[in-house]
């Protein structure tokens, strides 16, 4: 059975590092302690994905972090990823555990409890359950749930909840108290001035990286 043994779960978007660099920032914020990475690169194509994460599994191998790949079960597989995260809309989850097995790790993006909760029937590790607040990079869809959310979730399903979109340390106590067992972040490190310090700064409030 697939553990799921992090509480801070890094989501990549190389945009949002235009000078540094994905690789330099994923460096900086493995350094720190983040023990998460899903690499979602939604635009590259297989060839691309594929040589980005055999950079990634290695660095995330070195600093002994999880790495999930966002919606490709198959470089998932090609990079010996600790596990695969599906969008809402991807295939069953059923399927992506036939296919990666029963020690691999399998998140889902979820968007409202109810999502949640088929999630977990469906056979999900664990769910990601967002946009909690505004984020620049979720506007398209729609208007942040707020943390009232993730109380309906809790009070639904077992599996360890990560709150997404928006989240911050600053915010990130208040996520928790709603039941959030953890947060996902793309910008509060990626787009941070320091990301080993914004990194730091969550590990913090979440009381450590595992
Ligand atoms: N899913 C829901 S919100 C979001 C995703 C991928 C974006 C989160 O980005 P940020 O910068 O942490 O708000």
């Amino acid at each position: 059975m697939a553990r799921v043994d992090f509480r801070l779960y890094l989501v990549t978007d190389r945009r949002q590092v235009p000078e540094r660099g994905l690789l330099e920032s994923l460096e900086a914020a493995l350094a720190a302690g983040v023990p998460a990475v899903q690499l979602r690169e939604k635009d590259l194509t297989g060839r691309e994905l594929y040589r980005l994460a055999i950079e990634v599994r290695e660095l995330t191998r070195r600093h002994g972090a999880r790495l999930l790949v966002n919606d490709r079960l198959d470089v998932a597989l090609a990079v010996e990823a600790d596990g695969a995260h599906l969008p809402s809309d991807s295939f069953p989850v059923a399927e992506a555990r036939r296919l990666l097995g029963p020690d691999r790790l399998i998140g889902v993006s979820t968007h409202s409890a109810v999502e949640a909760v088929e999630a977990q029937a469906e056979g999900a590790d664990f769910v990601v359950l967002g946009p909690i607040y505004d984020t620049p990079s979720k506007r398209p869809f729609g208007s942040p749930l707020g943390p009232g959310v993730l109380r309906a979730a809790r009070a639904e399903i077992a599996i360890p909840i990560f709150a997404i979109g928006g989240v911050t340390a600053a915010n990130a106590p208040e996520v928790l108290a709603a039941g959030a067992d953890g947060v996902a972040v793309i910008s509060a490190i990626l787009a941070a001035p320091d990301p080993k310090e914004a990194a730091r700064a969550l590990l913090a409030v979440l009381g450590g990286a595992r």
